[in-house]
């Protein structure tokens, strides 16, 4: 047994399911917790989760409770992630404390993917990652999230990053590090809210089975590191970039003005948008988030079909 193995509490459901070699999708709970307003976020995780059942697949959602991390929760575990005040955001930096420390913890793409690789769960799907955060010049704020792609071995299937970061550099760090990006019918990075932006991909896939066989050719290559994929938002659910990009500007002088540092940054920024949207920013997180359990539930799928 492998030291880690002593803390992780993997739901019987989820256990069964990768005993049996079937497909597995990871959820993270920052989303959950600092990503969204109560009672949208306990909605919003709990369809997730269906979607990815409907694609044949089984959800689990992770985050840290007891000194335990929970691989798949139970309706009250969710409860308390979406309602406590006391929940802190966990990223690589902070798993051991909040563990050790018996805290309410919601993981990160950063730390989800830790846990997911832990449970030996390949795909994982949120809505947008962190980044290279604008203004990086002075305040060196690179979300963690970039790192852990350069060296965890799991999928991430999000809808791009929200313009509060400064997107060509994000691109640029991941391209450093070895991260492959790969559009999934798009062949420029979607940018959250929009389906579009001026920043080129190096790769685009029209078909899941493609998407499956790449993920599985890096394991068989025995190359370390996650693949991002990049799934747009539905054309309906899309907001004009323009009209976001201002609100965005807002949002991040604000920050600056209120002295928000660190961790904080995201969740305020995350907050303030969906205040001077009146919302409607909500309306069009949920829907991505949606898109991305779909096409994360067919992957996984299509990559155990292919194992066989
Ligand atoms: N971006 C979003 N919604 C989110 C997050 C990012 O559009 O909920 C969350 C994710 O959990 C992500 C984290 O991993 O914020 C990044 O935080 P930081 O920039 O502090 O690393
Ligand atoms: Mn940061």
């Amino acid at each position: 047994m492998k030291s880690f193995e002593a803390y992780l509490d993997i739901k019987a459901e989820v256990k069964k399911a990768l005993a049996n070699n079937l497909p597995v999708v990871a959820l993270e709970s920052t989303i959950i917790s600092h990503g969204m307003p109560y009672p949208d976020n306990v909605i919003m995780a709990k369809k997730v989760e269906q979607i990815i059942r409907e694609q044949g697949a089984i959800p689990a959602t992770i985050a840290i409770l007891d000194g335990r991390i929970k691989v798949g929760l139970t309706d009250e575990d969710l409860e308390t992630l979406a309602k406590s005040k006391h929940v802190v955001k966990v990223s690589r930096r902070d798993l051991a404390s909040v563990i050790a420390m018996k805290q309410i913890g919601a993981t990160t793409v950063a730390s989800t993917m830790i846990c997911a690789e832990m449970a030996n769960i390949k795909f994982f799907v949120t809505g947008g990652i962190g980044g290279v955060h604008k203004g990086y010049e002075s305040t060196l704020d690179v979300s963690a999230d970039l790192e852990e792609l350069a060296q965890t071995n799991v999928t991430v299937i999000c809808a791009g990053a929200k313009a509060i970061l400064d997107l060509p550099r994000t691109m640029e760090y991941l391209e450093t590090k070895g991260v492959s990006v790969i559009g999934y019918k798009t062949k420029v990075l979607p940018a959250f809210y929009t389906r579009t932006s001026d920043i080129k991909l190096h790769l685009h896939v029209e078909k899941i089975n493609d998407l499956a066989k790449i993920v599985l050719t890096k394991e068989h290559l025995n190359l370390k590191g996650g693949i991002l994929v990049a799934n747009p938002i539905p054309e309906a659910d899309s907001i004009d970039g323009d009209y976001m990009n201002e609100i965005i500007d807002k949002a991040v002088k604000q920050s600056v003005v209120d002295h928000v540092e660190g961790k904080d940054v995201t969740p305020y920024l995350l907050k303030k948008i969906v205040e001077e949207t009146k919302g409607k920013s909500l309306q069009a997180n949920l829907a991505l988030v949606y898109n991305n359990a779909c096409i994360g539930g067919q992957l996984a799928k299509a990559y155990q079909d292919l194992k066989k």
